[in-house]
């Protein structure tokens, strides 16, 4: 069995009580390599016969009590909790912390500088932008009052115009009445010359397409007179004032066909599409007349 090896003295720790006296304390043996048994050390003869790798060890030892003890010292340099080192690592990390804030402290200097131009060109263009839309708004009002203004304008010179027949209403110039009471084609033109006026004379598409729109609101199932006849010869229509039909029409699909035993008189038929057809002038029908704006005889007696 091996022998308890003595414990590693430092070449600095103090003498031995075993060894008060010379030869000086030796370090500690350690365990030969090969060897069976335990190199006794601590007297001479021991240790001169202690191989020379012995020897060295020993040497070792003492080194690396001195390298440990460098090693601690550059370690409390490098690691807070270190005695010696503690200031120095504080102070390498202060500066590090520095360095990052002046780093930081940079960029941001730099942004600042990049965002300026960018900060102060937004600032413009708002304020450009509210000037615009000051200007606008001030236009717009300018508009209103204007608009506003015209309208005023307009009732005046309304009221100075002449006004169609009670009842009536203006397309292209003109007042039209649909009326609603049943009347022969002669009646009914004799009742429109009352208020000044004839039977309709739709002598366009706009007039023929106006009187339809005046009519069906009033009756959109029956047949309305209107001021076109050919009862000085067949055939040859004309209108109530004397005048020829003219190039327009708007006759429904074969007619006028003088059906029956005679059919003279133009209505509108709403059983043909609205379009014109010829009727028997006696028959009692709805009619529409017209008249020029303030050319009614209502406005006519004094
Ligand atoms: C009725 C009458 C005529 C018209 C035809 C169309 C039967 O007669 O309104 O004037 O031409 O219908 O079918
Ligand atoms: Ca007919």
């Amino acid at each position: 069995m091996y022998e308890q090896a003595e414990p590693v003295r430092s070449p600095f720790s103090g003498p031995d009580s075993r060894q008060s006296s010379n030869p000086p304390p030796q370090p500690r043996p350690v365990r030969q390599s090969g060897s069976r048994g335990r190199v006794r050390h601590g007297n001479g003869a021991s240790d001169k016969q202690r191989p020379r790798e012995d020897q060295d060890t020993s040497s070792h030892t003492y080194e690396n009590a001195e390298e440990a003890k460098r090693y601690a010292t550059s370690a409390d340099r490098a690691y807070p909790g270190g005695a010696s080192g503690r200031c120095g690592v504080c102070s390498f990390l202060r500066a590090r912390r520095s360095c990052q804030a002046a780093g930081i402290a940079v960029l941001l200097g730099l942004v600042a500088v990049g965002l300026a131009p960018l900060t102060f060109s937004n600032k413009q263009e708002i304020s450009q932008l509210s000037t615009t839309v000051d200007a606008l708004k001030r236009d717009l009002d300018n508009e209103r009052n204007r608009a506003a203004a015209l309208e005023q304008r307009l009732h005046e010179i309304e009221k100075t115009l002449p006004s169609c027949p009670e009842g009536y209403t203006i397309g292209r110039g003109i007042c039209y009445k649909a009326c609603n009471t049943l009347k022969t084609f002669s009646e009914a033109d004799a009742t429109c010359r009352v208020d000044g006026g004839t039977l309709a004379m739709p002598r366009d598409a706009d007039t023929n397409d106006f009187l339809v729109s005046l009519y069906k609101p009033v009756n959109d199932h029956t047949s309305f007179w209107f001021g076109l006849h050919d009862q000085r010869e067949e055939g040859r229509f004309e209108w109530v004032d004397g005048s020829a039909l003219g190039p327009y029409n708007s006759w429904a699909p074969k007619e006028p066909n003088d059906a029956g035993s005679g059919e003279d008189c133009a209505v509108y038929s709403a059983k043909l599409k609205h379009k014109w057809n010829d009727q028997p002038c006696h028959f009692q029908l709805y009619f529409i007349c017209q008249a020029a704006p303030g050319n009614s005889c209502i406005f006519a007696i004094p």
